[in-house]
């Protein structure tokens, strides 16, 4: 085609594209098209045919804008970044894509015409659950914010066949059904691109080539077993601003004619048996939220979205700049979300050194300068480290290019301490079991390191990595996760939505801060009654996902208690089970002088293999069962534990929470994010002095926050004198609890099934310090009973926690990630 012939072309497909239109009629008659004419369905054919019908629908009117930023970006010349990450929590996406589109009225017209309901359809979309939690939907929220924001930053990921497990609950414990989220190979947001493929190497074994006509050293990575990496991409529109980024998820695929010479050699069902070894590597999501080392699988994982990612973004520049690199580390920034995706700092280096036969120090240069790490977890026992003799079988080459920047940097080491055996040590690379840490390989490439709130990243400079800090006090720095009010309040709560509109108008959904406005009409009668009315209406909806999940019913006066997030110790589940059971024993004992009614959920789910996580579950599950029988205790205490917490679970919970549960031990949730979503929606936290909540105390002031327990240097200190036992001798309510546990009240016809719950709380090794925490939180949870009874004063501290929520968007993290570490300018796309 002759350039003017194409330019004509591209001209008239835009016309036609335009030509989809965005009114009802037009959502009408693409839903009808898709449904008759690609699906051969009618009307009233099942609700999944709706929602295939009209996500295709939507994805038309995607595409127009998601090709001109795509051109945008390849057009001009400016820097990108790239957010490495083994997890996007992305959920549901129609609801959020048509509000970005600003489409929903029109759609929801649509189908009312034809006589279906919108809200079924959306409910009808499967969760996209490729992450564990909150790390995993950080990334989503960020993408969403990036998008908002024009900022020029892709997404990089892992096309999981299986997400996170789904949970159910029977008699009691979790199980773990598999969650085939892709169906029949159906997921209308994604679109395939084959021709962007690349291959992968693993196995095999490196050696030194001298070139005969240069006589340069190159090193042979040889003899390997390859994998294909094949790209799906997924649209991610901003709000309302032409702009459509992408998310490119990663799917592995054998080669083509898989290892012929075994199938000629009669292997036929060896080389069948590879191919599917192949395609294991993206199979499933590891469903654990804190590092589960030494797994091959996982390693491999890790690799193929490095490799394929870099191979990515480096073939691109070099089509554009051929093979010149001076430019790159200015046009280019790869964030690291955790260690998962270290391994890029040695694969970028392998790619320079081997396929492009640069010098270390050019190439050093180069990676260092264009890597960014961001560390979510304090828990030494999470930090990532990987046998060396498995990364010699899986990764021989990147590997010894690890060894090699490891030993340059511990030269600087031992410069800069002269004599300071212990320290070097300490820095290695390669630890003293012969592991490789991650952490220690991506501070070490990264020209950037940062924490995910205020408290984490000074315990990071403290502590974890002090001796890092000493070294390089300026890569150190801290940005305050945070989460999309597009999705976490424009869409799951329309009730608000509607109400802050009235009064604020809609700014606050691209300016959070605007938010603030609301505190004006604090004492506004309307206003207050208004979102007295909405929470209520929440809550009908929250106690309605509860009685068809549990089949508890809960009444709406209550008050409702919330703690959802995974089940893990430090996030101490325990403690506010420690508290449903002393209710319930006064109860019992008749000490119910104003009372609150309380109904108390919660949800998450625990690693499949962490057997205390998962006793923590039955243990809830029968103490929910107990109480909600006792025809004594009534609606003076209801507890529900929800199964499958999960994203658009959560669209369902956070707009129905009265309080919310922060409660880990001081020092040990990086930030958490869900105490935003919560806080957003006007629930008023009870917490520790723990992550971003330390930070949201400061917005929202002592008066409209619930604090509780020791300090992080309380804890500290309280560790090498640990006695819970003088608590209990001290405490009379707390005896009562702990007796009642032990008493196996609980547990009847099962017995002893809570022992090791028992002891480890009352071990003085016990790392979470529960009991030490229990009278300051009973005290605590005594007065939010109290403080609800006043519905008004209740209501003030509800709307000043939304009004002071403005700084927790991601339109602001990603601000700050803009402004300090990626500096990227905004892409107008017209
Ligand atoms: C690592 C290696 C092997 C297998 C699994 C893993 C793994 C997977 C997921 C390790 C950690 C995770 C997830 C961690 C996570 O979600 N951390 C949370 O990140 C949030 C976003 O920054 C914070 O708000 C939370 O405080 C933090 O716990």
């Amino acid at each position: 085609m002759s350039a003017a012939k194409k330019t004509e072309t591209a001209k008239k497909l835009a016309k036609i594209q335009q030509d989809l239109g965005m009114k009802t009629q037009d959502f009408e008659n693409g839903f009808v098209h898709y449904l008759y004419n690609m699906l051969g369905r009618n009307v009233d054919a099942d609700v999944e045919y709706q929602f295939r019908a009209l996500s295709y629908t939507v994805r038309d009117r995607l595409m127009g804008f998601w090709k001109q930023t795509w051109n945008a970006n390849n057009k001009s010349e400016h820097k990108k970044a790239y957010y490495l990450s083994m997890e996007f929590l992305i959920g549901r996406s129609l609801t959020n894509n048509l509000l970005n589109l600003g489409v929903e009225t029109e759609t929801e017209k649509a189908m009312y015409e034809l006589g279906l309901s919108l809200e079924e359809i959306e409910e009808a979309e499967k969760d996209a659950g490729l992450g564990n939690g909150g790390l995993g939907r950080l990334a989503a929220c960020f993408m969403d914010s990036c998008a908002t924001l024009q900022l020029p930053v892709m997404g990089y990921g892992l096309r999981y066949e299986y997400g996170m497990f789904k949970q159910r609950i029977q008699n009691g414990y979790q199980i773990e059904d598999p969650d085939h989220w892709l169906g029949f190979g159906f997921y209308p947001w994604e679109l395939q691109r084959t021709e962007y493929a690349r291959t992968v190497k693993f196995g095999g074994m490196t050696h030194l080539f001298k070139d005969p006509h240069t006589g340069k050293l190159t090193t042979l990575w040889e003899e390997t077993d390859d994998v294909i990496a094949v790209p799906f991409d997924v649209p991610i529109p901003g709000f309302k601003n032409n702009t459509v980024n992408t998310l490119r998820l990663w799917s592995a695929c054998a080669e083509e004619d898989f290892n012929l010479s075994e199938f000629n050699a009669g292997s036929y069902f060896e080389a069948v048996a590879q191919k599917s070894e192949a395609e294991n590597i993206t199979m499933v999501l590891y469903p654990n939220d804190s590092s589960e080392n030494g797994k091959e699988l996982r390693l491999k994982q890790q690799y193929f979205l490095v490799s394929a990612s870099l191979q990515d973004v480096v073939c691109q520049w070099d089509k554009k700049h051929g093979g010149n690199f001076t430019d790159f580390a200015d046009n280019n920034v790869f964030q690291l979300n955790d260690t998962h995706p270290s391994l890029a700092v040695a694969e970028l280096m392998r790619i320079f050194l081997d396929d492009y036969a640069m010098e270390w120090d050019e190439a050093w240069h180069i990676v260092s300068s264009c890597m960014a790490y961001t560390n979510h977890t304090l828990l030494p026992e999470a930090l990532e480290r990987w046998p060396v003799p498995l990364f010699q079988r899986l990764l021989p080459r990147p590997l010894d290019i690890i060894y090699e920047i490891n030993r340059r940097f511990l030269k600087q080491v031992a410069m800069r301490w002269p004599g300071d055996t212990a320290r070097f040590r300490r820095m290695s690379i390669i630890d003293e079991h012969n592991n490789v840490c991650m952490a220690y390989l991506a501070i070490v490439g990264s020209f950037s390191i940062n924490g995910v709130a205020a408290l984490h990243s000074q315990l990071l400079k403290d502590g974890l990595f002090n001796d890092f800090y000493q070294l390089w006090p300026n890569r150190f720095n801290n940005k305050t996760n945070g989460v999309t009010q597009r999705r976490w309040m424009a869409a799951c709560n329309p009730g608000l939505r509607a109400l802050l509109k009235e009064k604020i108008g809609e700014d606050w959904i691209t300016d959070l801060t605007q938010l603030s406005k609301i505190e004006d009409f604090v004492h506004d009668k309307p206003f207050r009654q208004a979102w007295m009315k909405v929470k209520r209406e929440n809550k009908a909806r929250l106690a309605q996902l509860v009685k068809e999940t549990t089949g508890v019913e809960f009444k709406v006066d209550s008050l409702f208690d919330v703690q959802v997030k995974r089940i893990h110790e430090y996030k101490r589940q325990l403690l506010n089970i420690l508290h449903v059971i002393h209710l319930y024993s006064k109860i019992k004992r008749g000490d119910t002088d104003k009372w609150t009614n309380r109904c108390v959920i919660i949800g998450g789910k625990a690693a499949p293999g962490y057997a205390m996580a998962k006793n923590i579950i039955k243990l809830i599950n029968n103490v929910a069962e107990i109480i909600n029988d006792d025809p004594e205790v009534g609606d003076k205490l209801k507890v529900a534990f929800i199964p499958n917490y999960r994203v658009s679970a959560m669209e369902i919970i956070c707009p129905g929470t009265d309080v919310s549960e922060q409660i880990s031990t001081a020092g040990k949730e990086a930030s958490g994010t869900g105490n935003m979503k919560f806080m957003m929606n006007g629930a008023v936290t009870i917490g520790t002095l723990d992550g971003a909540n330390v930070e949201i105390l400061e917005a929202v002031g002592e008066d409209n926050f619930y604090l509780f327990g020791l300090k992080t240097p309380e804890v500290e200190e309280m560790k090498h004198h640990y006695n819970p036992q003088h608590f209990i001798d001290s405490d009379e309510d707390l005896r009562a609890v702990m007796g009642l546990l032990e008493s196996g009240h609980f547990n009847q016809f099962e017995p002893n099934i809570f022992n090791e719950i028992i002891n480890s709380m009352k071990s003085p090794q016990d790392p979470w310090m529960t009991l030490a925490d229990f009278r300051s939180y009973i005290n605590a949870q005594h007065e939010i009973g109290l403080a609800f009874q006043d519905h008004e004063h209740w209501n003030t501290m509800s709307i000043i926690n939304s009004a002071r929520s403005g700084s927790f968007s991601t339109d602001r993290t990603m601000t700050e990630y803009n402004d300090d570490i990626w500096k990227l300018t905004p892409l107008d796309v017209g």
